[in-house]
């Protein structure tokens, strides 16, 4: 269960060495972006593969849920509020914007 930091080897063993689980937990985020892993594999002579390069795009898909609570009648006159701040997202997502439209 190791915690990537960038720049920091991590070294595996058979028999299980051979893939590799990135952790992540609420405090070792890896931010969203574009990220590069690097392998180089060594023999057990001690030589050692040319680098290769796997690109991870860390990139929120998921779409938040809007929520509105408002008063279904209100008198002719009166001011009302509409609320959306029951909205979520997944974490660690946040609801970054409330696009507000009268529809008709
Ligand atoms: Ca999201």
């Amino acid at each position: 269960m190791p915690t990537f930091k960038k720049g920091v080897p991590i070294t595996t063993t058979p028999p299980a060495g051979g893939a590799i689980e990135v952790t992540v937990t609420p405090t070792t985020l890896i931010p969203s972006g574009v990220h590069h892993f690097q392998l180089v594999v060594e023999d057990d002579s001690g030589n050692q593969s040319d680098p290769v390069v796997a690109t991870v795009t860390v990139k929120d898909t998921i779409k938040p849920t809007a929520i509105i609570t408002a008063p279904t009648q209100v008198q002719p006159g009166q001011t009302f509020v509409l609320d959306g701040t029951k909205s979520s997202d997944v974490a660690p997502g946040v609801v970054a914007k409330w696009i507000w439209t009268m529809v008709d």
